[in-house]
């Protein structure tokens, strides 16, 4: 999380531009911008941390830029200072109230500039962070439920736009309650860890989630991935947890940790609703536990 924050600098003077990014160039990666225009675009396509926006700009001034931006949800969340030579208490209170976190007026003070970004970074670093932490689990470093969530919401509106794939592979530890009976609680966490970094070597790519999303039940969301391409990681996935050689003594199904594994494809599942994918790859992991667990149904 010690990368290097990045500024973008809007103003349609570029001697402005000049001004700040001396002040800022020895602690943030710059961009500028030197209409509302271009602004909207870098911010969009290089996810600044922080914009410095003026607000008179021929074309589009910075209050549209701010609202455009404001409303964007990849972008909507970017802190935006207001740098403007407008002194005056309404243009100030427009500039809050769409939503910019700071407002600072022209001249500018090149060390005030410095000290107010350096303020509003650390707050964003923070912010980040904690938003990061409410979808991680705290016990495997993998995603969480609400993580789970969020990616098959963001799924099905992908999904409904054109026409991709999407799989969903459940997997459960096959007696984990006597597992915990057998070892320890301390023990079981351990074997969820284990477990959960054999689940993540499995992916294959960066676009694939894994996420634990119950006690002992993890999720993968694999999108663009055909039922047969899920299958292959299932079974990939299967087998490293067997390969892990976690001995389990109160296990009726192996002598080891095993997992039973269910798989769904989204372009195999009526309705194409979140919940219905869910339910289907569940019902395979009920299949495959019925059929005497440690196995992959699809
Ligand atoms: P099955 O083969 O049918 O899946 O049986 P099971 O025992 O694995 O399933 P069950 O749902 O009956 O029990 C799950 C157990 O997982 C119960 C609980 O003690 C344990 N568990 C849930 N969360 C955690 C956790 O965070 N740490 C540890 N150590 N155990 C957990
Ligand atoms: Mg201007
Ligand atoms: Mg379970
Ligand atoms: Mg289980």
């Amino acid at each position: 999380m010690n990368e290097r924050q990045s500024v973008l600098i809007v103003d349609d003077e570029v001697s402005n531009i000049e001004i700040l990014s001396a002040a800022l160039e020895d602690d943030y990666e710059i961009y500028f911008a030197t209409s509302g225009e271009e602004a909207v675009d870098i911010a969009r396509t290089n996810m600044p941390d922080l914009i410095l926006l003026d607000v008179l700009m021929p074309g589009t001034d910075g209050y549209v830029v701010c609202s455009t931006l404001k409303a964007d949800p990849l972008v909507g969340d970017v802190p935006i200072i207001f740098t403007t030579a407008l002194g005056d208490r309404d243009a100030e209170v427009r500039g809050l109230t769409l939503g910019a976190i700071d407002y600072i007026t022209k001249p500018i003070s090149p060390v005030a500039v410095r000290a107010r970004v350096r303020n509003h970074l650390d707050m964003k670093r923070m912010r980040d962070q904690l938003a990061e932490m409410a979808v991680t689990d705290a016990l495997t470093g993998l995603g969480n439920r609400r993580r789970l969530e969020r990616v098959l919401d963001q799924s099905a509106v992908r999904l409904a736009m054109n026409e991709s794939l999407l799989s969903l592979i459940i997997v459960d530890i096959d007696f984990f309650k006597r597992y915990n009976d057998a070892y320890g609680h301390t023990a079981g966490d351990r074997c969820l860890s284990m477990v959960a970094s054999a689940l993540k070597r499995a992916m294959q790519r960066t676009a694939d989630v894994a996420v634990r999303y119950g006690g002992e039940e993890f999720a993968c969301v694999l999108p663009e991935c055909s039922h047969a391409e899920a299958m292959e990681v299932a079974r990939q996935i299967h087998q490293r947890v067997q390969l892990l050689d976690i001995p389990h003594r109160a296990s009726d199904a192996a002598a080891f940790v095993t997992v039973s594994v269910g798989v769904a494809t989204a372009a195999c599942v009526a309705g194409g609703a979140p919940e219905a994918w869910v339910r289907a790859a569940d019902e395979q992991l009920y299949l495959a536990k019925s059929a005497g667990r440690n196995q992959v149904m699809g």
